[in-house]
């Protein structure tokens, strides 16, 4: 997928303030947060730098089993990115599902992109003190406003008699921590994936969505009672800013009489780099603390904080969560151990790229599927990670060392299926213990009609190749 970016900001006030400080505003670049390609230009490398004036043609190979799911993009130049992300430079980037991954309930629902950018003036006119107060337009700094989309508070027409599939993004400059829930119109919302991975059986009720800076959640919404409801996000969780603020994210016009009958539970087939690891053993154990590495990004590229073989499984036992959320490039992360913020929506199996912990600590693990080169490890608060707190595991070997993995049903190329599941127990709403192994013997995966014709369940891929929409928000 070729993507050229051209630098048309300007070159006066673009100060540099040095290494691990805020500096650079007009500098930028690209990190497309959640895709599953190498870090290696022209990918996904946010160690460039481009310029005012300056271009670059990036090239994404995805690979032709990558998960279908929801991610996004930004700016990523090391010292600009609160000020640019957090201004609200970011985007949706949808890797869309192979036919016959899903349900045909699950792929035929109505799809709502929701970026959602938490936008703190007071934040950024600071930042803007340190650039001789030329980058805003406003003179006041003013209070907090999200915005949906680009806007506030957008209305959304809701049917009472259809599934729609919510794909939201949250953006934050700094530390935000908050919960996305929907209120009136007897509203339910059913997790389907995070941070663009499919939860192992899905879709889980929820009654909210914690989320932190960088966070996607996938969820499908149901609606019985005509008249108005909406979606608000807030309650602020995170350790130097909380507070109770909230915002409506979402009003919704609820309208019809028939209501949409159930989804069907489902497991869709999984690629290897996102197959079950907690049967496997582990190549190495890295500690990892980013709540200790303030102003401590190297500004040698070549020192490198852990280095790895491609092709094995890193076990990590991270740190400082409840107060720095971390954030993983090019390899998503297993949960191991997690604690109790919400026994739910958290669950050891689940897969996630961002993840903050008010419990402080958790267990996580990832395959070093595929791509040799620089993973980058950070705090999303980009406060923190602008000002060093960040640092690079460098995957050594050639690229297209395949993860080992023991399920010998995940995939390698594109082809895809799905399982149908039990239906789960009636939802109480409450949070329910973590599930450690999978409570039946998954059953088969529904293989593609032996004709090559196209099947109610399971499709033929022509094309192995993963299809990228990039939708600007
Ligand atoms: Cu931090």
């Amino acid at each position: 997928m070729p993507t050229g970016l051209e630098n048309a900001l300007s070159a006066t006030d673009n100060v540099d303030a040095g290494h691990n400080k805020v500096r650079l505003p007009n500098t930028t670049n690209l990190h497309t947060h959640g895709m599953h390609v190498s870090p290696r230009p022209p990918g996904d490398d946010v160690s460039l730098s481009i310029g005012p004036g300056a271009a670059f043609d990036y090239t994404y190979d995805v690979p032709a089993d990558h998960m279908g799911g929801t991610h996004w993009y930004h700016p990523h130049h090391h010292g600009s990115v609160e000020l640019s992300a957090g201004g609200g430079a970011a985007g949706l980037l949808i890797v869309e599902d192979e036919p016959g991954a899903l349900p045909d309930a699950v792929r035929d629902m109505v799809e709502v992109p929701l970026v959602l950018s938490w936008i703190s003036p007071t934040a950024l006119h600071e930042l803007q003190s340190k650039f001789n107060g030329a980058l805003w337009a406003t003179s006041e700094p003013g209070d907090d406003f999200l915005l949906t989309n680009s806007q506030v508070a957008p209305t959304l027409a809701v049917d009472t008699n259809k599934w729609y599939r919510l794909r939201v993004v949250f953006v934050a400059a700094d530390d935000r921590s908050p919960v996305l829930t929907v209120e009136g119109g007897d509203c339910e919302l059913q997790l389907l994936a995070k941070d663009g991975v499919y939860l192992d059986e899905a879709p889980r009720r929820v009654e909210r969505a914690p989320l932190t800076s960088g966070s996607r959640a996938d969820l499908a919404l149901r609606c019985a009672t005509p008249g108005p409801a909406r979606l608000r996000l807030g309650g602020n969780l995170a350790w130097q800013a909380k507070d109770d603020r909230s915002f409506d994210a979402l009003m919704l016009d609820v309208s019809g009489m028939a209501l949409a009958p159930d989804l069907p539970r489902f497991r869709t087939e999984r690629p290897c780099y996102l197959s079950d690891t907690r049967a496997e053993t582990s190549d190495a154990t890295l500690f990892l603390s980013v709540g200790d590495w303030g102003g401590g990004f190297p500004e040698n590229p070549d020192k490198r904080w852990n280095r790895v073989p491609a092709g094995t499984l890193v076990d990590v036992v991270a740190d400082s969560l409840n107060e720095h959320a971390i954030h993983l490039h090019v390899n998503h992360f297993q949960l191991t151990s997690i604690g109790a913020r919400d026994a739910n929506y958290f669950r050891v199996g689940d897969w996630h790229d961002t993840l903050f912990e008010p419990s402080r600590s958790a267990g996580l693990r990832f395959y070093t599927d595929r791509f040799a080169g620089p993973m980058v490890v950070h705090c999303h608060n980009y406060v923190h990670s602008d000002q060093g707190m960040m640092k690079v595991i460098e995957i050594e070997g050639a690229d297209g060392a395949a993860v080992r993995a023991a399920d010998g049903a995940c995939l390698r190329d594109g082809t895809r299926g799905y399982a149908l599941l039990a239906p789960s127990p009636a939802p109480t709403g409450a949070p329910v213990a973590p599930t450690t192994k999978p409570t039946a013997a998954p059953p088969p995966v529904v293989a593609p009609p032996a004709d090559g014709s196209d099947g109610a369940a399971a499709a033929p891929l022509g094309v192995a190749a993963a299809v990228l929409a990039l939708l600007l928000a």
